[in-house]
């Protein structure tokens, strides 16, 4: 369903790689399946280069394009910025922006450290006095078998929770010659696994049990310090060309941690489990039953009910496509499954009718604030022997 009726959200998006396209797919789909309060225009693509975002726009359904993203927040056609480049802008753009007044969707890892994360979160807390919306793009939890997860819990379905296990694995740099990319600089990125997939477990699992991690105790690992540079130029990393680069950040991050609710963990975040694409696995177990749920299998999950009779106990294969599973009624019957792309479209679901609600959506810069201090203990931790480091901050 189209709302030609309803008001406009104006959005320009700046970077227009993978996230750029998963972000444009969602901006242009949530209209057609939810009954949104506002109607999106995906108004103006910003790329640095005038060839390639013009192409850009083309394909991914944008209107117009601009190639300096601060000539964007000085217009008036503009109500939202979406932030879909890499960690190292994200603090100057998001903050920029607030300031002039846009609403901000900013992509995960909020930022490359916690000194920008706190700026950017003290950013967000001041527009929101001016009605200025702000969320971090932690889009897995808008896949409806997490959601479940979190309903289970809440519920008290597992009761007390004790144990929660959280692995992200992929291959896709398992092979010494993938090239170097922006994902693998420091100055880029922040940090490799754990910031690129190890922030998503952070954020799921603290995000399903409702509570927060209070430390940790990790290993930091690179396997591969050397990779050839891109042939392709216009790279975004900037280190096209010939010859080879230095890999900057860990490819490996394992981590103990503890919740203030009283569950040891354990977290694993990898590029170098060969055959595991997206396999994000997390099983919790509580005193009253336990949850099992993997990324590559994303319409399930596993759930076994401590309260059953022995006999009969074992997991509960549940397929989440039922129109009462959340989120999954706006789409196709029983059965039919959806994708990786639909966790998008939830999260321009949920930030458009918060915007038009006028409440803070979630996650909030203070929630990406807190997984950033996660991994900054991480790698404190790691950098110390493996020492026991609390988290920073409060709650
Ligand atoms: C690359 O490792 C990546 O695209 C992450 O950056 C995303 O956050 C994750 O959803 C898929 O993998």
């Amino acid at each position: 369903m189209t709302t030609p009726d309803r008001p406009h959200l104006r959005v320009a998006m700046i970077g227009h790689a993978f996230m750029g396209a998963a972000h444009s797919h969602a901006w242009r789909t949530a209209p057609h399946f939810f009954d949104l309060p506002l109607r999106p225009d995906l108004a103006v693509l910003v790329g640095r280069d005038p060839a390639r975002v013009a192409e850009a726009a083309g394909k991914l359904g944008w209107s117009a394009t601009e190639t300096d993203w601060r000539r964007v927040l000085g217009r008036e056609d503009v109500d939202l910025v979406d932030v879909c480049t890499p960690g190292d802008t994200h603090a100057e753009i998001a903050i920029a922006a607030l300031e002039a007044g846009k609403h901000v969707l900013c992509e995960k890892p909020l930022a490359n450290s916690v000194a920008e994360a706190e700026a950017m979160a003290e950013a967000a807390a001041r527009a929101a006095r001016n009605g200025v919306r702000s969320m971090v793009g932690f889009t897995y939890r808008r896949v409806p078998a997490i959601a479940l997860a979190r309903q289970l819990v809440a519920a008290g379905r597992l009761g007390d929770i004790r144990h929660v296990r959280a692995q992200y694995l992929q291959d896709w740099i398992a092979d010494p010659s993938a090239p170097m990319s922006w994902r693998l600089e420091k100055d880029k990125a922040g940090s490799g696994a754990l910031g690129d997939i190890g922030a998503h477990v952070v954020d799921l699992t603290q995000h399903i049990t409702g509570q927060r991690l209070t430390g940790v105790s990790a290993l930091l690992e690179t396997f591969v310090t050397e990779r050839p540079l891109p042939a392709a130029a216009g790279s975004l990393s900037g280190v096209a060309g010939e010859g080879t680069g230095t890999v900057t950040v860990d490819d490996a991050a394992l981590f103990l941690g503890r919740f203030d609710g009283g569950a040891v963990a354990s977290f694993e975040a990898t590029r170098f489990a060969l055959g595991r694409k997206n396999a994000i696995r997390i099983e919790i177990n509580g005193s009253r039953g336990s949850l099992a749920f993997d990324f590559e299998d994303m319409n399930v999950l596993h759930f076994f009910d401590g309260d059953d009779p022995d006999e009969t106990a074992g997991f509960r294969r549940i397929v989440v496509t039922e129109p009462g599973h959340p989120y999954v009624g706006a789409w196709w019957p029983a059965g039919h499954g959806l994708g990786y792309e639909h966790g998008f479209t939830h999260q321009v679901v949920d930030l458009v009718t918060a915007i038009a609600k006028g409440e803070d959506p979630a996650p909030s810069f203070a929630d990406g604030l807190q997984v950033q201090r996660v991994l900054d203990a991480v790698e404190r931790s790691a950098a110390d022997d493996s020492r026991w480091t609390p988290i920073e901050g409060d709650r």
